[in-house]
């Protein structure tokens, strides 16, 4: 035994020596440089394949998915629509809950983490049986008025609410898209918010909000290739039949998709995208995303990293949450045929994903905590859409068509849009990603709201929140159209750093215009940061070197990153005695998320970092020259003495 491997090493051994007596090292090195090159040009060609965007995918916006034979002398009227619960319909409904079999009990101690909870879901199906009230829901339902059109020959639903309001209160078009499992009822508490006037505001919305081909009670596609893009012709010819050429679109989850196509396809009609679900799923975004892992803070923000990494965690999570998608992507009309024929399993399967796609957490509760964020009755209402009309089967399908090889290759996320987009990102949202992955797609990506909280049913959790996030969003694409130009369409008017006024240590008001004329670099600083020794010193130096000249350096303590300025005032004023500092250092401020300092968001619009805006640590520095414009840019680690070279430029 112990023979064979000497034998083999022998054997090893020899096979590199034949090679070098049959070869010349020159001609290896020859060999080395063509495999250096062929290497050089397949990861090119592979970069190229995969950053050059795609053409447009070809469609037909007079196609015909409705049953053959076309029938050129359809309807296509507008008429009004009532949802109705009929007795037919209820008694039907009340029958199967009455006289299904029991159920297997759930194993000891599991909530929602083996599914839905059998025993909760008892209590549930009794609710809809004896006082879910029909009627009263059914007249809930038709308090907004319905509508149905044919539309390439396909029955459309939807609701249309035209505010009243007076003159001097604009009406703008919103459509509103709805995904899978939910549908136009997640929309019933954010309407009325979205067509009442507000205070400060000048414009409300008129609401268009459709079933989706497929759901609720829109007639479902009649074949195969019915897809994303063909979703999106079909609304867009909706919205002509209603008529309107330009509107806003907010969608998310399946809606997110469809809007995000219709930005694509018809950036001329669409004046904005609103998304709850903002993400790109290009190859080249999860690439970053996955190479994000290593050095995370070069992608996300401090405090909100842990919305995606560890990344690890985040695609278990989403393993658990999407066997569904798999099954419906797959093999829809097997999941269908069962959800069609059962209440209680049409409950279940729908109603779990508003547990544990709200918040994670809620997964090992008996209840799922359903009640904590929503009322039964609400919930049974989502579910009635899809039982009523008899609509799962077919709602389920939208998934084979979204995954099909088809539309993957139209690699719709790979062509950029221009349409100005506005993401909110809720805590617990199944997918996140960063601002700057987005961009890649969407070439005005405006702004992200972030909230702590909240969940992938954004609109039917938290109206207000939404509501609130839907005007500032068309407040800001209106300024957008006003003026594209401006690096801040936030804050148009602003165009340098002479507009902002800031706070000394002592809390007293320092107008920057007091600066007009000087080179100024604008740092943020730290006191226990790891670059807080030599940072301190060459700014010193700097100073002393080139104040005369005309360079002023603006300090801004900031404790944003890993709470390295925690001290008061008092204690800065100290820190920076105690160190001889002669330029002039401000009052401590946020840089970053929604309270960041107004001077630091123009800084952060004015130039963009390699990848973000954000700031990404502790002596972050900015450029202004003589006329208040910020020119430059440089990371924490070019330290300040590496800077003269650029300085002397604007000097
Ligand atoms: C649910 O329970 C399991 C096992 O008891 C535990 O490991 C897990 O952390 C719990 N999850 C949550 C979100 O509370
Ligand atoms: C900022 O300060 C911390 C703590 O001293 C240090 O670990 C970190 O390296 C500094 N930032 C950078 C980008 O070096």
């Amino acid at each position: 035994m112990a023979k064979k491997p000497a034998n083999k090493s022998q054997i090893e051994y020899k096979g590199p020596n034949t090679i070098s007596k049959s070869t010349s090292s020159g001609s290896v090195g020859k060999l080395l440089f063509v495999f250096a090159i062929l290497g050089g040009l397949l990861a090119f060609y592979v970069y190229k394949v995969v950053t050059t965007p795609p053409d447009l995918p070809k469609y037909d916006v007079n196609n015909w998915w409705g049953p053959y034979p076309i029938d050129q002398q359809k309807d296509v009227s507008i008429r009004p629509f009532k949802i109705e619960f009929s007795d037919v319909i209820v008694n039907d409904l009340r029958e199967r809950l009455m006289h299904r079999r029991p159920f297997v009990p759930p194993l000891e101690g599991t909530g929602f983490d083996y599914g839905f909870n059998s025993n909760f879901l008892g209590q549930v199906l009794h609710y809809w049986e004896n006082k879910y009230n029909f009627k009263d829901r059914q007249n809930f339902f038709n308090k907004f008025d319905h509508y149905k059109t044919n539309i390439q020959g396909l029955d459309i639903h939807y609701i249309h609410v035209k505010p009243k309001v007076s003159a001097d209160i604009e009406v703008l078009p919103l459509l509103m898209l709805h995904g899978w499992p939910g549908s136009i009822r997640e929309f019933y508490e954010l309407i009325p918010k979205l067509t009442t006037p507000r205070p400060g505001d000048n414009f409300v919305f008129e609401i268009i909000a459709p079933s989706l081909p497929g759901f609720g009670y829109s007639q479902s596609p009649a074949r195969k290739g019915f897809g994303p893009v063909e979703t999106a012709v079909l609304m867009s010819n909706l919205m002509k039949r209603v008529g309107r050429t330009q509107y806003y679109i907010q969608g998310g989850d399946f809606g997110h998709v469809i809007g995000s196509t219709m930005a694509t396809l018809f950036p001329e009609q669409i004046l904005g995208f609103h998304t709850n679900m903002p993400v790109n799923t290009s190859p080249v975004a999860m690439f970053y995303l996955w190479l994000g892992s290593l050095w995370p803070s070069m992608l996300v923000e401090h405090e909100v990293q842990d919305r995606v990494y560890p990344l690890r965690e985040h695609v278990a999570r989403l393993l658990q949450e999407t066997g569904y998608l798999h099954l419906q992507a797959t093999k829809p009309d097997t999941l269908g045929i069962s959800l069609t024929d059962s209440p209680a399993g049409l409950a279940a399967y729908i109603l779990e994903k508003f547990s544990t796609w709200t918040n994670p957490e809620f997964i090992n509760a008996s209840d799922g905590r359903l009640l904590d964020k929503f009322q039964l009755t609400h919930l049974l209402d989502n579910v009635m859409m899809y039982w009523a009309p008899n609509s799962i089967a077919t709602s389920i399908r939208t998934y084979a068509e979204i995954f099909s090889t088809r539309t993957l290759t139209m690699r719709l996320d790979d062509i950029p849009t221009d349409v100005p987009t506005w993401g909110i990102k809720f805590k617990h949202e199944l997918l996140f990603f960063p601002d700057c992955l987005l961009r890649l797609k969407y070439k005005n990506y405006l702004h992200s709201t972030m909230v702590e909280e909240g969940g992938h049913f954004a609109a039917f959790e938290m109206p207000d929140v939404m509501a609130k996030d839907i005007f500032e969003a068309v407040k800001t694409f209106r300024e957008f159209h006003g003026n594209e130009r401006t690096p801040s369409p936030k804050d148009k008017r602003i165009k340098t750093i002479y507009d902002f006024t800031v706070k000394d240590l002592s809390g007293k008001e320092i107008k920057l215009e007091k600066y007009k004329g000087y080179v100024v670099l604008i740092v943020n600083v730290a006191s226990q940061c790891g670059l807080t020794d030599t940072n301190y010193k060459q700014l010193n130096e700097l100073y002393e070197k080139y104040s005369d000249k005309g360079l002023r350096i603006l300090a801004f303590p900031c404790n944003q990153f890993g709470g390295q300025e925690p001290g008061s005032a008092e204690e800065i004023f100290k820190f920076i005695s105690n160190r001889g500092v002669k330029f002039d250092i401000f009052e401590k401020i946020s840089v970053n998320g929604e309270n960041a300092h107004p001077l630091w968001q123009f800084l952060k619009n004015s130039q963009s970092g390699m990848i973000g805006d954000f700031i990404k640590w502790n002596f972050s520095k900015f450029l202004v020259d003589r006329n208040g414009v910020p020119v430059d840019r440089f990371a924490p680690t070019v330290s300040p003495l590496d800077l003269e070279s650029y300085l002397v430029k604007y000097l």
